[in-house]
């Protein structure tokens, strides 16, 4: 049973365990997402797509679709007329400009790329007629990548350590490239009123949508309301515009009629964005006590043809946060970015922190093993141990007593018992390890907005952010309640609607908790303010909240894995985590986020892979690409510890990624420690029966 209001319990609400107030309307199926828009006299979109990688769009003949029943219009490049491009968020300097392509012109350069749109009266009009258009394409073979955008970050002088090490060790880890995969795919409903369009879209970023909106398509953002109010599931995936939005929205202005789009499943493999896919390289130069002098990594990401607003986030972060929780005195960092012919990448829950936590303790272990130091025991003598700033070779940011973090997690979860059940089994026989996984989080710059209004005794927030399933509702009507001296039940959050709520960048990068609920306690103080000092009626406060800095989290994940000897199976028997999160609004919420992120980690570690061959994708539906289910996940412990941000008013961090960064670095550590007896030293995910299987057979033949 699931409570409808939220239980009346004592101030301060912050902190307490509250139900989320989402759930009744979730359950009863009272939602309405995008796609459940019905608009009367809709025209429904579905595209013609490439079949190939790369080649030139000879001729299309659209004349047959056009005859079909129900078809309105089919678009080609050509009706579209002069749009404008999609900005990137230039975190690396970009080499120069890509093009945002919204149908294929002269070429294509994808598999999936939309070449041509058709609007008919119904879904499967629209599709049948797509199948009558005929498109000409000569196949060209693909160029390779092309680099686009390239970075170096050095402190100390790493050569000089290098050459006094007493120990190097060297690892490569190689992230596969996934579907993020939200149960909601993308959708859009567009009604054109009164000069003006009404946007219902899946995105968790409805403020910049908006305004690329209305950048693309040159129109007034005034003309302009985007609406986000339900979405199911983002992961980073719904935080750039794609081109079939575009051409939704495009569409609707110019034939004055309501248009809806749904992705299947199959185009969301197509074309929307992949996310990880990275590789790194890292060499690590130790002391003769086991400590880390040097650090030399290469991070090289791919791009896919056309570049997302957030497209250069995951180069940049895996290799900024690095050395991640260590200091080490001479760092020699390097990250690139390559433009290839395929669906876009972007960013993807931990975009970049991930790769940095997976490469950083791969080195860790491997360093472990160098000096014969237990993991544990190398960590404690090179993680960071004080509060405050600390400088990264890619800029000063907050720290933490990571030292702390680590000694009160392994007594937590009892770290000697877990090495000494490892044991136990090795002894009888079996490959069995356990594997460590500390992280760092940044949790994004930058401002957030909120107003807030207080009349008779009740309060509502608008909150510019948008939620994709977070209980956003629930843990900004905690901290509302608490500064306004009122109850939870007492406020109503709305977010989500442009037209409604004041702006904001939008559901992103662990932001929305450490700066938008910043945001509204900073707009509470102000009422309360102005309350005390005898301002009657309603009161309303706007806040534009800009964070001093940006907030880390972090924390450590620990994996206990048995491996069977003759068919490689992968049997993750436990899990435990530690996870700060700063100033803790609702712990319910705190941990389904890590539980949520802990099975997408879990994922990216044993399964999950998108496959190419030849540009063309191998694994384009859920029959060849493998999501975790309830049944592959093993116990797992959550410990929270509360060490308060001094980045944000709130005192808060990020936790929405932990899961995603820790658990794989540990799970991957956990089974290079099982099979290190074979000697065995390297693996890569995804942890498949057959990848570990080869690696036993080929130990055993060398
Ligand atoms: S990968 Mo997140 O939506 O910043």
């Amino acid at each position: 049973t699931v409570a409808e209001t939220p239980v009346t319990r004592s101030a301060p609400y912050t902190g307490q365990a509250l139900p989320r107030r989402e759930d009744p309307r979730l359950l009863r199926g009272e939602v309405r997402y995008a796609g459940d828009i019905h608009l009367p006299g809709a025209l429904h979109l579905a595209f013609l797509r490439s079949p190939y990688a790369s080649g030139q769009l000879v001729a299309c003949d659209t004349s047959a679709a056009r005859a079909m029943p129900g078809v309105a219009a089919v678009l080609g490049v050509a009706d579209l007329g002069a749009l404008g491009g999609l900005q990137v968020n230039p975190v690396l300097p970009l080499d120069h400009a890509t093009p945002y392509p919204i149908l294929a012109g002269d070429t294509v350069s994808a598999v999936g790329q939309p070449i041509a749109a058709v609007l008919a009266e119904t879904p499967d009009q629209a599709l049948d007629a797509v199948e009558e258009i005929s498109a000409e394409i000569e196949e060209t073979p693909a160029p390779p990548p092309e680099l686009l955008a390239m970075q170096h970050w050095q402190s100390g002088d790493a050569a000089v350590e290098f050459a006094r090490a007493a120990h190097v060790v060297a690892v490569r880890v190689a992230h596969p490239r996934l579907a993020p995969s939200p149960m909601e795919p993308r959708a859009i409903a567009v009604l054109p009123e009164g000069g003006g369009l009404t946007v219902w879209l899946s995105t968790q970023t409805p403020h910049r949508a908006r305004a690329d909106l209305a950048r693309i398509l040159s129109l007034d953002p005034a003309q302009l309301r985007v609406i986000a109010r339900d979405v199911g599931g983002a992961f980073g995936m719904k935080a750039s515009l794609y081109p079939e939005e575009v051409l939704a929205v495009w569409a609707a202005h110019h034939l004055g009629r309501p248009v809806r789009w749904t992705a299947s499943r199959s185009e969301e493999f197509l074309s929307a964005t992949h996310g990880r896919g990275l590789s790194s390289e890292g060499q690590l130069a130790i002391d003769a006590e086991g400590r880390f002098l040097a650090l030399k990594a290469r991070v090289e990401a791919p791009l896919g043809h056309w570049l997302p607003n957030s497209a250069l986030i995951p180069a940049w972060n895996a290799a900024r946060i690095l050395p991640g929780p260590y200091d080490i005195p001479a760092t020699d960092l390097g990250t690139s970015a390559r433009r290839a012919h395929t669906a876009p990448t972007g960013i993807y829950r931990g975009a970049g922190r991930p790769e940095a936590c997976a490469l950083m303790e791969r080195l860790a272990d491997a360093a472990a093993r160098a000096t014969g130091l237990d993991p544990a025991e190398i960590r404690r003598r090179n993680l960071h141990r004080a509060n405050g700033p600390r400088d990264l070779p890619a800029g000063r940011v907050e720290g933490a007593d990571y030292v702390t973090a680590l000694n009160h997690f392994l007594t937590l979860a009892d770290y000697p018992a877990w090495r000494a059940r490892r044991d136990a089994l090795r002894a009888g026989g079996a490959l069995a390890g356990i594997g460590l996984g500390f992280y760092v989080e940044p949790s994004g710059k930058g401002w957030e907005s909120a107003r807030v209004t207080l009349e008779a005794g009740r309060a509502t927030v608008e909150f510019g952010g948008s939620s994709q399933g977070h209980g956003r509702e629930t843990a900004l009507a905690q901290i509302a309640a608490d500064a306004l001296d009122l109850t939870p039940a007492d406020i109503t959050v709305q977010h989500g609607d442009t037209a409604t709520c004041p702006p904001g960048i939008g559901a992103l990068a662990s932001r929305s908790t450490p700066i938008g609920a910043s945001a509204v306690l900073e707009a509470c103080g102000e009422i309360t303010r102005r309350r005390d000092a005898g301002e009657t009626g309603p009161i309303t406060a706007d806040t534009i909240y800009t964070a001093p800095g940006e907030a880390w989290g972090h924390g450590c994940y620990l994996a206990a894995i048995e491996i069977d000897r003759d068919t490689g199976a992968p049997h993750l028997t436990r899990m435990a985590c530690l996870d700060d999160a700063g100033q803790l609004i609702n712990p319910l919420l705190a941990e389904g986020q890590v539980m949520g992120g802990f099975a997408q980690g879990l994922g990216e570690a044993m399964m999950e892979a998108l496959h190419f061959d030849d540009g063309q994708l191998l694994t384009g539906s859920f029959m060849d690409y493998a999501m975790p289910r309830a049944a592959d996940l093993p116990p797992l412990t959550i410990h929270k510890t509360e060490t308060l941000a001094t980045t944000n008013a709130l005192g808060a961090k990020g936790i929405g990624e932990a899961g995603t960064i820790g658990a794989p670095a540990a799970i991957l550590n956990a089974a290079l420690d099982a099979l290190a007896p074979l000697g065995v030293s390297e693996l890569q995910m995804p942890l498949t029966s057959l990848s570990l299987w080869q690696a036993i057979t080929d130990a055993s033949k060398g």
